[in-house]
């Protein structure tokens, strides 16, 4: 299967864990939760589980699920979430996660935090031995931005990670995420100690939040050559 083959494979496979058990259901943001986004909405119509409502976790994935008729509450009106579907940009041991390639890191967690069961969709390149492959999202208020990163390279280097955050430019400019912030992109290599970094993260005034994703999904359907396999903590 080609990656995008897998993408959509997984995306369908979530989709089937809809059932009428599940009734509040977080939608993830990018590209594979993009065709969970789809196959959830051909699902709910073709089982006849209407009265599903969504809570969405980007701006971005808001329009997606509403051009394909979901109906969307917000976090807070929501209550508890049954089940959530994302994606991530590395899967480590453990369920071990980086996300927020696409921005979404906040709502995401938000969301992910809300749920009672969270499902990760990835294709197979996702897997990784260790954590550290792909640069680490770092969001963080604008107001003195140079400042906190400055104490955030200070925390990775106490962490034993060497490395110099980038600002994410979109189109030339700082991209703003959805909560009105900016991102750092740190490419850390291998992160030994994704609890210790997590940890000095949350300490820094000013940083937002980060795209470390530990112990918090229950699940993974990851797509292969030979379908889609699930992966538990
Ligand atoms: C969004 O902020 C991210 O956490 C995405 O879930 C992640 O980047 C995976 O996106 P793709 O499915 O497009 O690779």
């Amino acid at each position: 299967m080609t990656t995008d083959e897998q993408r959509r494979a997984v995306g369908e496979a979530a989709a089937a864990l809809v059932d009428e058990t599940v009734h509040v259901i977080g939608l993830g943001t990018g590209g594979t939760a993009g065709y969970f986004v789809e196959a959830l909405a051909r699902r709910l119509a073709s089982a006849g589980l209407s009265r599903r409502t969504c809570v969405p976790t980007s701006l971005g994935t808001a329009g997606h699920a509403r051009s394909l008729g979901l109906t969307l509450v917000e976090l807070d009106q929501a209550g508890t979430i049954d089940l959530t579907v994302d994606g991530a940009d590395e899967v480590g041991p453990g369920l071990a996660l980086i996300k927020g390639g696409g921005g979404a890191l906040l709502r995401e967690k938000l969301v992910w935090e809300a749920s009672r069961r969270v499902v990760v969709i990835a294709d197979a390149n996702k897997r990784v031995a260790m954590l550290g492959r792909f640069a680490l999202p770092i969001e963080v208020v604008p107001f003195g931005h140079t400042t906190t990163v400055r104490r955030i390279v200070a925390g990775l280097a106490d962490c034993g990670v060497a490395a110099s955050p980038v600002l994410r430019l979109k189109n030339g400019a700082p991209f703003v995420t959805d909560g009105g912030n900016l991102i750092y992109d740190a490419a850390c290599g291998a992160i030994l100690d994704p609890p210790g970094v997590e940890a000095a993260l949350k300490s820094i005034t000013g940083v937002v939040d980060h795209g470390l994703f530990l112990g918090l999904a229950s699940s993974a359907l990851i797509g292969t050559d030979e379908g889609v396999v699930t992966l538990t903590a």
